[in-house]
């Protein structure tokens, strides 16, 4: 049987109201003992929390929510108290006193995924939810937490089903099986099932962009004006700027909104062959910061810039490309934005500012700024490598029907893609994965 358990929900400081969270089938019991009875269900009422000798805790709204017709699908009792954590402690020692246990983080939100109140993506939304830092974080995973993500993958989970089914049925007639299987309408389907993958990446892709935020790293030779532009972007002297060549050594990450968006900016050392130890090495982690990158932010100036575009060949497809003309005050000339085969240039002053805005719009149209008003909803790097993986199995699966028609071959490739999106959704989980989701969950959530 299921123990009983309980956290203080509200955050750890003083506030007008504060709030305990029991659940499990302890809770009549408890709340028997704390408040002389059990309030009717979803009524709040206004009741006594006393200690083991009768003293008052606090006067308390008591709301009880009867399994399973709660967050958690369990009994759950909330008492909403003066929110002084002395007396939050005092409530939550007395439930434990009573035989609740202190809940681990996320555990309430992992017992409502485990009694099938939430799958495990809308489970991850609320995290996000809970985590935003702005308006369009939040709407994306409040998409996710009413399950549109879940509903895509669902969907696609469907026609994975749908197509499996057929082939396993062409298995089981081994006279039949060869033509079953060069049917074209069966490739047909086959087919499809790969642009919906790719459709449902592509925006799990832009979801993860919103939750966790751009990633721009700023790239270019020595003394160009990076560390100046950090700056003036996240407007604070972060970085160390100078005139001497090489000033940068290390990685310095910033967290910079661009209105309704977050984005990590990092400076990087200038790139150059070096015989210092420390700069080469500062180089090289430039070198390993730009894999990582969303964007990839080149900066140079007029004088150089035919030379320092070949920076950007070393860079993976997938990094987007903006390049800053800097020092434009140099020239007296006048800031501008020109947009060549999908490269966003422009020519801006870190030292004056002047052009500054042209990149902050640049980069939040990057970072998919409205695209939240659009209906994207919020993801995770784990959703985006399960999805990919269960391509890649689809993608075998097309191969060998094509070149060999093994129908048992398919059938299993098709089955792993199942797999794969059972994990996005929790229908097929480890006990290691749950536990490192949740654990990242908040005390009380
Ligand atoms: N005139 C002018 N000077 C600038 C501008 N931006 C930066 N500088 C100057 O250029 C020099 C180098 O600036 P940094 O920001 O340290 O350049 P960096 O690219 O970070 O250099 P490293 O860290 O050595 O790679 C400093 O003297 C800055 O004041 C600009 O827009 N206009
Ligand atoms: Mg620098």
């Amino acid at each position: 049987m299921t123990d009983t358990i309980v956290a203080i929900a509200t955050p750890a400081a003083s506030g007008g109201i504060g709030i305990v969270r029991v659940s499990g089938p302890g809770v009549p019991r408890i709340a028997g003992q704390l408040l002389g009875r059990l309030p009717s269900p979803r009524r709040a009422e206004l009741l006594n929390a006393r200690d083991h000798d009768q003293g008052l805790i606090d006067r308390v709204i008591a709301l009880y929510f009867r399994a399973p017709h709660s967050y958690t699908g369990e009994h759950v009792l909330e008492l909403h108290a003066h929110g002084a954590p002395v007396i939050l402690d005092a409530l939550r020692g007395r439930a434990c006193a009573l035989g609740a246990r202190p809940a681990r983080a996320g555990e309430f939100s992992e017992r409502a995924f485990l009694n099938g109140k939430l799958d495990l993506a809308q489970a991850e939304a609320i995290a996000d939810l809970i985590a935003s830092k702005s308006q369009a974080q939040a709407r994306a995973a409040m998409r996710s937490l009413q399950g549109e993500f879940s509903a895509r993958v669902q969907s696609l989970l469907r026609a994975l089903v749908d197509a499996r089914v057929h082939i396993e049925a062409a298995i089981d007639f081994p006279e039949e099986e060869v033509d079953f299987l060069s049917d074209p309408a069966l490739r047909r389907r086959m087919e499809s099932l790969r642009g919906q993958f790719e459709a449902l990446l592509v925006e799990t892709r832009r979801g993860v962009r919103l939750t966790d935020g751009l990633h721009v790293v700023i790239v270019g030779r020595p003394n160009v004006g990076k560390s100046s532009l950090l700056n003036a972007l996240a407007a604070d002297e972060r970085a160390i700027v100078t005139d001497i060549p090489g000033t940068t050594r290390d990685v310095l990450r910033e967290e910079v909104r661009i209105d309704d968006i977050t984005l990590t900016l990092a400076d990087t050392a200038g790139l150059r062959e070096s015989n210092d130890v420390v700069e080469s090495e500062g180089v090289r982690r430039a070198r390993a910061e730009l894999q990582r990158a969303d964007v990839a932010l080149l900066v140079t100036e007029a004088a150089w810039m035919a030379s320092d575009l070949a920076l950007l060949d070393e860079l993976p497809e997938s990094v987007a490309r903006v390049i800053v003309v800097n020092k434009i005050d140099r020239e007296g000339a006048n800031p501008w934005r020109e947009s060549r085969d999908g490269v966003e240039l422009i020519g801006l002053s870190a030292r004056t500012g002047a052009g500054l805005q042209l990149l902050r719009d640049a980069l939040k149209q990057r970072a998919g700024a409205g695209e939240a008003d659009q209906g994207a909803f919020s993801a995770r790097a784990r959703h985006v490598l399960a999805l990919e993986t269960a391509q890649a199995h689809v993608e075998n699966a097309e191969r060998t029907l094509r070149d060999s028609r093994a129908g048992e071959l398919v059938a299993e490739e098709l089955r792993q893609a199942q797999r794969c999106l059972g994990e996005i959704t929790g229908e097929f989980t480890s006990e290691d994965l749950l536990g490192a989701i949740f654990s990242t969950f908040c005390i009380g959530k």
